[in-house]
């Protein structure tokens, strides 16, 4: 058993001025949102992105919201039409928008409106080498990302690429809160570890909100 100590410190974590991991914080929500992620995936199904450098991207991603990210050849954008279906993405299930909004506001971001909520999944050996998340137009909003599934060590650096990185542990419902001064940093999954979850077998899920328009 984890001790309640362990749990309680666990809770909010400040991992940079403006960055907070906010331990578990979508764990109740977790089935309802795994539910929502299966049923955007029958609109738009998840694929595997080319780099504009012509690598396949080992995420697999759809994109839910009036914007979608992709990446292709010409670079990274927002789209408003999901190019593999020819039609809008799936509006952001209310379940998703409530939550991304609740940890916004217990990060101190009060009026996050997002637009565009990115799915990630990862299988054993999937990573999402260091970037910064700034395709958006809007960079005063914060980024909220949730984790579901399998844990995965997020990487959090600085503004700058060269600064010094360090390794938090991500575990199912955990929500990571990042903008003001930290905005820009950053930040990466390392390769997924051979794992089972009761939940999701072997994989992880990563909900990325942002307001990109
Ligand atoms: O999977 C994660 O936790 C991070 C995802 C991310 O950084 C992104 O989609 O830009
Ligand atoms: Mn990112």
């Amino acid at each position: 058993m984890m001790p309640d100590l362990f749990l309680e410190e666990r809770r909010h974590i400040i991992l940079s001025p403006g960055a907070i991991l906010l331990g578990g914080f979508a764990l109740n929500d977790a089935e309802k949102l795994l539910v929502q992620i299966d049923h955007l995936a029958t609109f738009s199904p998840f694929r595997h992105m080319i780099t504009p450098g012509g690598k396949i991207m080992s995420v697999a991603m759809l994109s839910s919201g009036t914007l979608g990210w992709v990446s292709d050849q010409k670079g990274y954008h927002y789209t408003h039409t999901d190019p593999k279906t020819g039609k809008s993405w799936p509006p952001l299930p209310p379940e998703f928008l409530a939550l991304a909004q609740n940890a916004a506001r217990s990060a101190g971001y009060h009026d996050f409106k997002p637009d565009s909520c990115l799915v990630n999944r990862y299988v054993p050996g999937a990573r999402l080498t260091l970037h910064q998340d700034k395709d958006e137009r809007d960079q005063t909003a914060p980024i909220v990302s949730v984790s579901l599934g399998l844990a995965a060590y997020f990487l959090w650096g600085g503004l700058q690429r060269h600064e010094h990185i360090k390794r938090h542990k991500l575990f199912h419902g955990d929500v990571v809160v990042w903008g003001g001064h930290s905005r820009l940093a950053f930040h990466g999954i390392a390769p997924l570890e051979e794992e089972i979850h009761p939940l999701t077998g072997s994989i992880r899920y990563n909900l990325t909100f942002r307001k990109s328009g």
